[in-house]
């Protein structure tokens, strides 16, 4: 293994922490114990836990008014997996990594795979960009890709997402994640039937070149860039696409892409039971943006989706596994530092969703008791497992403080030596 970090230094950061984390996972453990709840149960099932980072994540995110970039941000792929690296370094949390093309296109697949697996991780879903104009590509999506009233621009479109899965066969990967930008700005502008059929007949030629132990996870976004309609705007769109398109296409839930007030936690027990439920990009928001730290605003929000996870997973729903990524914009953090705790948070939602007594909820639910099944649940939430957290990456040889230690490394000092600065430019995704 190569890691970007000596794990001597990581070590040494844990020396000062290993008799807290210890009594304080004893105490936790004893405390969890009075509940009917063993420890020594969940503490393997977060070791577990993994969520994907997001290549586009490790770079300063901007907005359609201006990006503000940090300093040390990687220059490539390659930078960006070393990033990935520290970051899974720090907070064993994040094994795998979710590519954007053309955005991670490099000269050398068979080297990028090598040098992941040198760092000791994995590949998850990769992801095709027909909402932006490539360069040298002949046709333009300013109208539209898969969906475009012209037939070439949307064979453009597919042949992309094919090349999207030849990449990531060659990586390891096994998923294709599809979000487009297609949509309108003027009531009148698109025939919406129509636009969804032409989806429909783009979608299934890239769902015929899937390899059989692929999926292809279809994102719904309810606007932007398209501000009047989206096509595939909601999960009852994604849901009609996937089910038209077959066993391997499923829905993928990117937490941001719904109105403020929609009960996410509802339209994932739809997907689940329907057998659709890809997989989810997490971030929070708190008006209608896409981009916010996962957990940052609504926790308990989070935790409500995990309930439904956990109770998927605990009641063995057939064909139940979802996959997990992180999706967000990070506009004024170090992006290292976000995701480190982003995956945290996500690892913590997952860890308190476990602790919820399900066969007590089972008979509150039968007994319509409202307040008693509504306490089992806060009972959950509002219990501090950072020790179980913190116990987990001391074991694996992680950091148990993990934002603080990336700090005291100067990584991002180093970087910002090795790598050269890049201009702020205009607005922009990422
Ligand atoms: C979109 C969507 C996609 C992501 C792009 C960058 O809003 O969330 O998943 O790939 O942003
Ligand atoms: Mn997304
Ligand atoms: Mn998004």
């Amino acid at each position: 293994m190569q890691l970007p970090i000596d794990p001597q230094f990581i070590a040494a950061q844990n020396e000062a922490w290993r008799r807290h984390v210890r009594n304080d996972y004893e105490h936790l453990g004893e405390q969890l114990a009075r509940r009917g709840i063993d420890i020594a149960h969940i503490t393997p099932q977060v070791a577990a836990f993994g969520v994907a980072i997001p290549s586009w994540g490790v770079g300063t995110g901007g907005t359609r008014f201006a990006r503000f970039p940090g300093l040390g941000e990687p220059r490539d792929v390659f930078d960006k997996l070393q990033d990935c690296a520290v970051i899974h370094q720090r907070g064993h949390a994040t094994p795998t990594v979710s590519l954007h093309i053309p955005w991670d296109r490099c000269s050398d697949y068979a080297e990028l795979r090598g040098q992941a697996q040198a760092y000791g991780l994995g590949f998850d879903a990769m992801n095709s960009n027909t909402f932006s104009d490539q360069p040298g590509a002949p046709l333009s999506y300013k109208f539209g890709s898969l969906t475009h009233t012209d037939a070439a621009v949307r064979a453009q479109a597919v042949a992309h997402n094919l090349e999207c899965i030849e990449i990531g066969r060659a990586l390891g990967s096994q998923a294709l994640t599809v979000w487009i930008g297609d949509g309108s700005n003027f009531p009148g502008q698109q025939h919406f039937r129509r636009a969804f059929d032409r989806y429909l007949e783009s979608t299934r030629q890239i769902a015929a070149a899937l390899p059989p132990d692929w999926r292809m996870f279809l994102e719904h976004k309810i606007c932007e860039p398209a501000f009047y309609s989206t096509v595939i705007q909601d999960w009852g769109s994604s849901y009609l696409a996937a089910t038209a398109l077959g066993p391997q296409v499923q829905c993928l839930v990117d937490l941001g892409h719904h109105a403020p007030s929609v009960n996410i936690e509802l339209i994932v027990a739809r997907l689940i039971a329907a057998g659709k439920l890809a997989g989810f990009h997490f971030n929070d928001s708190k008006y209608g943006d896409d981009d916010l730290d996962a957990g940052s605003v609504s926790p308990y929000r989070l935790f409500l989706v995990f309930n439904e996870l956990v109770a998927a997973a605990h009641e063995h729903v057939a064909g139940f596994a979802p996959a997990y990524m992180l999706d967000q914009s990070h506009n004024v953090t170090d992006p290292i530092e976000s995701l480190i705790d982003s995956a945290e948070q996500v690892q913590r939602t997952y860890a308190q969703a476990l602790l919820v007594d399900r066969a007590a909820l089972d008979e509150a639910q039968q007994a319509n008791d409202a307040l008693g099944a509504t306490r089992l649940l806060k009972a959950a939430f509002q219990t501090d497992v950072t020790p179980i957290l913190q116990f987990v990456r001391m074991e694996a040889g992680a950091a148990v403080a993990p934002v603080a230690a990336y700090r005291a490394s100067g990584y991002r000092a180093r970087m910002a030596q090795q790598r050269p600065a890049r201009s702020g430019g205009g607005g922009g995704i990422v």
